[in-house]
């Protein structure tokens, strides 16, 4: 089973994302669960993981999002042993910092082997100034990009070219290790590239 994570800031992104790439990974066949631990804005719509994902009623407790909150290892070991997904997607709080995640994800290996993904980090190009800025964020928002093995500037669609370009030399100055990806999910733009990370292809 492999774990990709989609981390980053309250509301970069991160669920619309998601629902976009459980279609991509869908269509190319693979059967991928979803877990998440915070309600944000937009929530997993429970139709689309009907369609494409694992059916809704096949998760113990009613849904695939399953809620983690403290229980990441359990659902990990339930999905391995039950609905066997062959991609597991993470979406953790905006407020988590992704390798903690990544180190607390386990499954017993009586059940099967878990393979590291990549982890997505998006980044907001639209309120770009504010995360590179203001100190208290800052922090947070460079702990996340420095765990990324891929950043996603997201919302490019609503953001200039300029506002764009500040947001990547920014990204890299803190991560010159990143590869970056240019995502605006509302368009398409960066989804195909992101699920053939997910995938390990390189591109
Ligand atoms: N312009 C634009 N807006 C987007 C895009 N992707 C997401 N949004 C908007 O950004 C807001 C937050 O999106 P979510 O997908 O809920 O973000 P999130 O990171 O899951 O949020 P939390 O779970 O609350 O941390 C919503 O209003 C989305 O419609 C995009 O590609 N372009
Ligand atoms: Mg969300």
């Amino acid at each position: 089973m492999k774990l990709v994570q989609v981390a980053g800031y309250l509301g970069s992104g991160k669920t619309t994302l998601i629902l976009s790439l459980v279609k991509e990974l869908a269509t190319r066949g693979r059967k991928v669960a979803v877990l998440v631990n915070d309600v944000g804005e937009v929530p997993v719509d429970g139709q689309v993981m009907e369609k494409y994902g694992l059916t809704v009623k096949d998760i113990g407790g009613g849904c695939i999002c399953c809620q983690v909150a403290g229980n990441m290892r359990a659902t990990l070991n339930n999905l391995a042993r039950n609905q066997k997904p062959d991609i597991v997607i993470i979406e953790p709080t905006g407020m988590a910092v992704p390798s903690a995640i990544r180190d607390g994800a386990t499954i017993d290996p009586k059940f099967d082997s878990l393979n590291h993904g990549p982890t997505i980090v998006l980044f907001d190009t639209t309120r770009a100034e504010k995360f590179l800025t203001y100190e208290t964020l800052e922090r947070l928002v460079n702990t996340q990009l420095k765990d990324a093995d891929i950043v996603a500037l997201s919302k490019t669609d609503s953001a200039s070219p300029e506002k764009v370009e500040y947001a990547r030399s920014g990204v890299l100055k803190i991560n010159p290790k990143a590869r970056i990806v240019m995502l605006a999910t509302k368009t398409g733009e960066g989804v195909p590239e992101l699920a053939a990370a997910a995938l390990g292809e390189g591109v």
